[in-house]
């Protein structure tokens, strides 16, 4: 049987600027990455995108946009991960270091693909065109997509 957990993650955006933070443990543990992680019971989703931004980068933020939702299915793993992705354009606070993440800031320009999941360059275009978006992307181990789909959306 196949069940499915929910998970969050912001990408705090100020052209030509977005903050990344550096994973430093457990799961996409050296990749770079928006904030976030999995949504707890009793917490809505965009509770826990707060909960998770405030935790791992140490900002607050007035106002989230929904952007996208991607499901993951790793091949021998049957639990799906449906990712909820937030934009936000203004925070408060200072970014700061987390037992979880290393936050730095990267010009749009020279946003580190290499060294982030393998589906983010399909989608963050999308984020920072504020484009809504829906997709699935089947991985076989941490690095190979062996099919997905992604298609723009009125409404997430
Ligand atoms: O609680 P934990 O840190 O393990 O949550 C995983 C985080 O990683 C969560 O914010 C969702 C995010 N995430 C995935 N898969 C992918 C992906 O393929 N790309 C990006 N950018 N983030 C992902 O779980």
């Amino acid at each position: 049987m196949c069940t499915t957990r929910l998970f969050t993650l912001v990408l705090v955006v100020q052209p030509p600027r977005v903050l990344l933070g550096m994973k430093k443990r457990g799961f996409g543990a050296g990749l770079w990455n928006g904030f976030g992680g999995k949504v707890q019971p009793g917490e809505s989703i965009e509770e826990a995108a707060r909960r998770e931004l405030l935790e791992e980068s140490g900002l607050t933020v007035d106002t989230l946009q929904k952007m996208g939702q991607i499901t993951f299915e790793f091949v021998g793993n049957p639990e799906l991960m449906d990712v909820h992705i937030f934009r936000a354009d203004h925070f408060h606070g200072e970014p700061t270091e987390s037992d979880e993440m290393r936050p730095q800031w990267f010009q749009l320009d020279e946003v580190p693909f290499k060294h982030m999941w393998a589906d983010d360059i399909y989608w963050f275009p999308l984020v920072l065109q504020k484009k809504l978006f829906r997709g699935y992307f089947k991985f076989q181990g941490q690095d190979t997509i062996l099919e997905h789909t992604l298609k723009e959306v009125e409404e997430v």
